[in-house]
């Protein structure tokens, strides 16, 4: 049954009581998982061959401050390049069956190209995944979690369609050297998120604001690069390795500020589809949403360009994308309520101008230590029946969802949101019939988190970030999740 919608702030605390939490127990085929990802976590990030990300660079050569909330950076961060066998112990002891991770691509191919294999970068991660076999814990594996190399990045980065091409060479490699240990695949973690931070606002690395087109470039791109990988994989070694590769979306629910008036339906429905699904459409059903090319193109020619800023597919292309997906990873967080915006000539002309809504939390959601970041369980279940409705697309993997807070090791505030939303995929799975199969808990421990650095932590497990040997301990949400892991049910007791 759907669980009613927050109006005032005492309904939904009542929303938020443990009275709501499912008490079945998850099917044994469940898999419950923590994730991470290279540059958040790895540090070393000049050791053994390594060469430059545009992490490294954009944080070595632009003041730290005006770039990370607390002027850090991944250098060291977990240094989980050295400390490994600890993460493993961490997640063998809390029980997963799942860990995702994401390779450095320029540990692998130091310049990204495929010139030359840098074999002590292959082995960290050949040691890794063995180790995480031998502990019975499925490595998924994102081949990008936004560290490209710095050298592609001087050659245009995902505004050069060539991109494709190293991606399609990286991920052979990756697919050739783990495939064997590896059963699922992401190719890129959030393009949605790289393209209009890294390409439009500037907040993330390569650092661009190219607020007119930067972002449907890179979108362009990062969807032909998914694609050749997908398509490497599917020719080359499906058949011996029997793996699944997807692209990782982030969606959150967008509901309309006043769900009777048609405007601000309209507009809830524009945000899902430039947002969510300007990724998810491409590959489950082929090309981008008509509402956003239609849109586009009237925008770009009321700001005078005789052309549509978004960049058209050619019937090849869709061809390309459609259907390169095994299972449907995604992200969930948040949702927004979205309010219809009255058309406005933006100048110049960017991508709010063409998305002409407003979207915010509804403000009884309870809100997190990240300032985009508000609990709405409800949303998970209700968006997830939407992309299964959508995109049929088989399976479905929870890849990201998590909670920051201040670094508190009685962490209450996670313990109730990972409840809660592990509840609303529960009644997804057993109440809506709807085949999730696994969640990976954003994140395993506190790392580096981009722009708010290691002010706003997710982890399981606090990080001590001042001690050199980075030490790791328990927090309360580790040892609620280790039992509900034990016992497949979120209360004390289940039926
Ligand atoms: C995830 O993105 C990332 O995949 C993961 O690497 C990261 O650690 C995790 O979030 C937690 O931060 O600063 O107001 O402009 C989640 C989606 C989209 C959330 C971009 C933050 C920036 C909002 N993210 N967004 S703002």
């Amino acid at each position: 049954m759907m669980r009613r919608y927050c109006l005032v702030v005492v309904l939904c605390l009542v929303s938020s009581t443990q009275a709501d939490i499912n008490n079945k127990y998850f099917p044994e085929s469940f898999q419950f998982g923590a994730a991470g990802a290279a540059y958040q976590i790895e540090g070393a990030w000049n050791e053994d061959g390594k060469g430059e990300s545009i992490w490294d660079h954009f944080l070595h050569y632009n003041n730290p401050t005006s770039k990370v909330a607390d002027g850090t950076n991944g250098d060291v961060a977990c240094d989980s390049y050295h400390k490994w066998q600890e993460d493993v112990d961490n997640l063998k002891k809390l029980g997963v069956r799942i860990y995702r991770l994401s390779i450095s691509w320029t540990r692998i191919l130091p310049d990204g190209t495929p010139y030359r294999v840098n074999q002590e970068g292959v082995d960290y991660y050949l040691n890794l995944f063995k180790a995480l076999k031998q502990n019975g814990i499925e490595p998924l594996v994102t081949l990008y979690h936004w560290d490209l190399p710095q050298h592609l990045s001087d050659f245009g980065g995902f505004l050069n369609p060539q991109l494709a091409d190293y991606f399609a060479a990286y991920a052979r490699i990756c697919f050739e050297n783990f495939g064997p240990y590896v059963k699922y695949w992401m190719t890129i973690n959030e393009p949605q998120t790289t393209c209009g931070s890294g390409y439009s606002l500037g907040a993330h690395a390569p650092g661009y604001t190219l607020i007119d087109g930067g972002m449907y470039q890179c979108a362009y791109v990062s969807l032909l690069a998914h694609a050749r990988a997908w398509h490497v994989y599917n020719d080359e070694f499906r058949a011996q390795q029997g793996g699944k590769v997807a692209l990782g979306l982030v969606c959150g629910l967008s509901i309309p500020l006043d769900p009777n008036n048609p405007k601000d339906q309209e507009a809830a429905e524009r945000n899902h589809l430039m947002g969510c699904a300007s990724y998810g459409n491409p590959v489950y059903v082929g090309n981008w949403p008509q509402v956003m090319i239609d849109r586009i193109a009237a925008k770009s020619k009321e700001g005078n360009y005789p052309f549509s800023r978004l960049p058209q597919f050619t019937q090849e292309e869709i061809d390309l994308i459609n259907g390169t997906s095994d299972f449907l990873a995604v992200n969930y967080y948040s949702s927004a309520l979205v309010q219809y915006l009255d058309d406005f000539v933006g100048f110049p002309p960017n991508n709010l101008f063409d998305l002409n809504v407003l979207a915010f939390a509804n403000q009884s959601w309870p809100q997190a230590a990240s300032i985009w970041l508000t609990s709405y369980p409800e949303g998970l279940r209700i968006i997830l029946n939407r992309l299964n409705k959508d995109y049929n697309p088989g399976e479905i993997i929870i890849t990201e969802n998590g909670w920051s807070d201040t670094g508190e090791l009685d962490d209450q505030g996670r313990i109730t949101y990972i409840q809660a939303h592990l509840s609303a995929i529960l009644d997804s799975i057993l109440e809506d019939g709807i085949n999730v199969t696994g969640y990976t808990v954003w994140s395993l421990m506190d790392s580096f988190e981009w722009s708010t650095g290691y002010t706003e932590p997710f982890g399981l497990i606090k990080v001590d970030f001042n001690d050199p040997q980075r030490t790791r301990t328990w927090k309360s949400s580790a040892k609620y999740y280790q039992n509900v892991i034990a016992t497949r049910c979120l209360l004390d007791q289940c039926q």
